[in-house]
């Protein structure tokens, strides 16, 4: 329907298998995400774009390993490896995702100094992409999320869909998550909690 978008989180190369920041199973969602987008008016994908030398990057941290925890001026945030570079093979989307028809790539993750999971919010919680106010401009009102990663990327956007007004769905079988220390299960929960419908014909 016309007030309905598909939102593809971060379909990239190094998230999946080969990649830098590889989620299991990252490549096997491809076939339904394009079936997604063949369906759905109205398709928006995000690209995480980080320059070389991010801070959200263990490398730039001397001593620090990837998936461990570091103080920021806004809070905890996750070391990862270095990942989706700006213009890197490795930032290009999977190259069977069918995203020719998408009216709008969302990038994030560009500002040295804050890194952004959501599409909407970066990591300090107050600075704007633009998509909601995109999306409000265009009388879309209703969203489905899919993508990589289900406790990271995927899972911040959905919350941030529903507290910015956005009727939320996400289709579970279309994502990937990463897992680390139980973070798949907490963000499921935290989904739940805050309204984002999760959906997975798989096993509903
Ligand atoms: C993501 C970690 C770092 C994601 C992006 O797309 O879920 N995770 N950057
Ligand atoms: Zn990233």
């Amino acid at each position: 329907m016309a007030d309905e978008a598909l939102v593809v989180i971060d379909l990239q190369n190094d998230f999946c298998p080969g990649g830098a920041l590889a989620v299991a199973g990252g490549d096997e969602i491809v076939p339904l995400v394009n079936d997604l987008i063949r369906r759905t008016d109205h398709v928006v994908l995000t690209q995480d774009w980080h320059p070389a030398g991010h801070s959200s990057f263990a490398s730039s941290h001397p001593g620090a390993q990837s998936f461990t925890m570091i103080e920021m001026p806004y809070g905890q945030q996750t070391l990862w490896p270095d990942h989706c570079i700006q213009g890197s093979l490795g930032s290009d989307f999977h190259s069977g995702l069918a995203w020719t028809k998408a009216e709008l790539v969302i990038r994030k993750g560009f500002r040295p100094d804050i890194d952004s999971y959501s599409a909407f919010f970066e990591n300090d919680r107050k600075t704007q992409t633009g998509l909601a106010g995109y999306l409000r401009e265009r009388g879309i009102d209703t969203l489905t999320l899919v993508g990589l990663a289900t406790d990271f990327c995927v899972g911040f956007s959905a919350l941030d869909a529903v507290s910015q007004g956005f009727k939320t769905t996400v289709r579970l079988d279309a994502c990937r998550g990463i897992d680390l220390n139980g973070s798949l299960n907490a963000m499921l929960q935290r989904m739940r909690d805050a309204g984002v419908t999760l959906e997975d014909p798989l096993s509903d």
